[in-house]
């Protein structure tokens, strides 16, 4: 990294962040200059903070960076489409080249016919245009009383206030209630702590089965869509039954209701496959995405739809879009992404070689005295710890483990993400074998240090 003799120092920079800088999802009674990190560069599957350290990115920054840090094709892709046409709207009949071959890139990648795409910028304002475009569809079709959503406990689908009520987590809930009316929330398919005496399939199809029943209770009339994660990301890596999707497959198409995907993890190569979807062989109406579809070197996001869903909305203006809906610069990034994910066959690559490489490293944590279950699917694992094994069971006090057990990880060169209790990551797809050996053994070390912190013979 050069260095300008001109820039403020690193403690500078730490001072101004505190005085001035609000983070995300940040508790800022904790924040100080000891335990804020400053990042400064980073190449392929590492990071690097302004000591010098090293860090190996267990979580591709915020489970995005799916081509590895350093891509100087999409540096070259951005600069020239910002010399060009740096900005320009896609509203009232305007187009241009980046997202029109953008949109047909996406229309191509996805399963059945989801050849409809509106471009958002993010994950969050995804879901919010989801929302409205579900419930303006159903309007068209003359059914104005099929405005409500199910969704699930525990999901995420965002932050502002249609992803927050969308997504199922209570404490997010609470802040900044009241939420979007119309939206219900069914069980989860969290079998490792809720499944009890249960076989995986059996819950698995229990919960598919909480679907059909809260489509009764509110009554098909009622009811626009359902909306889920193929595999819930930040709610834990919940990877679910087998027997889970089909069954909510079969439901979907019994009941006049939509199906929406949101692939904002799992889309782009996370489960080997473009989209989780086709790992699962789900056929949503609606995809949601983001991330991977820029490996977040610039923010962009997208909704694509069925022809179905297009064809009833020709009916008047769909008053909703975002001054940055196919910013040319973000288009670009993302087919830049996508050139490099296609040319280097990275989803081929993880679905050949690294899940089952990761895979078989990643269940040997399983081993540890700390870790009840180590699962993994694609370049996604969790590993969760409890206090006694082989009992599916909680610490008291929930969360403090997993902190503990992070913080042991940043120490030691490895982020990896604590959700509660589970230690979770999803690392770059172009990560190597030596770098998943890695992982494993600095996730090892970690959990030693973490059992010895709390005090577990
Ligand atoms: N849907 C899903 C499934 C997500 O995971 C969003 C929507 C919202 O995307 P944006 O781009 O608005 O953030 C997400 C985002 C974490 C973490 O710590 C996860 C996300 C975002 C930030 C942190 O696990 N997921």
């Amino acid at each position: 990294m050069t260095t300008n003799p001109n820039s403020p120092s690193a403690d500078e920079l730490k001072q101004n962040d505190l005085a001035h800088h609000w983070h995300p999802f940040t508790d800022h009674s904790e924040l100080d200059d000891k335990t804020l990190r400053l990042i400064t560069h980073a190449n392929g599957s590492y990071i690097w903070d302004s000591n010098g350290n090293k860090i190996l990115d267990g979580m591709a920054g915020l489970w995005c960076v799916n081509v590895g840090y350093g891509r100087s094709e999409i540096v070259d892709a951005v600069t020239k489409q910002m010399s060009e046409l740096p900005y320009y709207n896609t509203f009232f009949k305007s187009t241009h080249q980046p997202v029109a071959e953008l949109a047909e890139k996406i229309a191509s990648l996805t399963p059945g016919d989801l050849n409809h795409v509106f471009f958002t910028g993010s994950g969050s304002d995804a879901n919010d245009t989801v929302l409205r475009l579900v419930r303006t569809y159903w309007g068209h079709k003359g059914k104005k009383d099929k405005t409500i959503i199910i969704a699930r406990k525990n999901a995420y689908h965002g932050s502002t206030m249609a992803g927050v009520s969308l997504g199922g987590m209570s404490g997010m809930h609470d802040q900044g209630a009241p939420l979007i009316p119309d939206i219900a929330h069914i069980k989860q398919p969290y079998w490792f702590h809720e499944g009890g005496d249960m076989s995986p399939d059996e819950f698995g199809l229990e919960c598919a089965r909480d679907l059909e029943k809260k489509i009764d209770e509110l009554g098909e009339d009622r009811v626009a869509a359902f909306i889920a994660e193929p595999v819930q990301g930040a709610g834990g890596v919940i990877i679910p039954p087998e027997t889970y999707w089909p069954e909510i497959m079969r439901i979907c198409k019994e009941r006049d209701i939509l199906f929406v995907a949101d692939e904002v993890i799992t889309g782009f190569g996370r489960l080997g496959e473009w989209f989780g979807s086709q790992h699962f062989g789900l056929q949503p109406d609606v995809i949601a995405m983001a991330k991977g579809l820029s490996s977040g070197y610039l923010p962009i996001g997208a909704v694509a739809f069925s022809d179905e869903i297009s064809n009833t909305l020709q009916k008047g203006e769909f008053a909703h879009g975002y001054t940055y809906s196919g910013h040319p610069a973000c288009c670009a990034a993302a087919l830049a992404n996508l050139k490099i994910i296609e040319e280097e066959k990275l989803i081929e690559r993880v679905k050949n070689h690294t899940a089952g490489y990761f895979a078989e490293k990643w269940a040997s944590l399983g081993e540890h005295p700390l870790v009840g279950e180590a699962r993994s699917i694609g370049l996604v694992g969790a590993l969760e710890m409890v206090p006694e094994k082989p009992k599916r069971s909680k610490f008291k006090n929930e969360g403090d483990t997993g902190a503990i057990c992070r913080d042991h990880c940043f120490n030691n060169g490895l982020v990896m993400r604590a959700v509660r209790d589970t230690m979770i990551v999803s690392p770059p797809l172009i990560i190597t074998d030596n770098e998943i050996d890695e992982m494993v053994e600095k996730a090892w070390k970690s959990l030693d240090q973490t059992h010895a912190s709390i005090g577990v013979k």
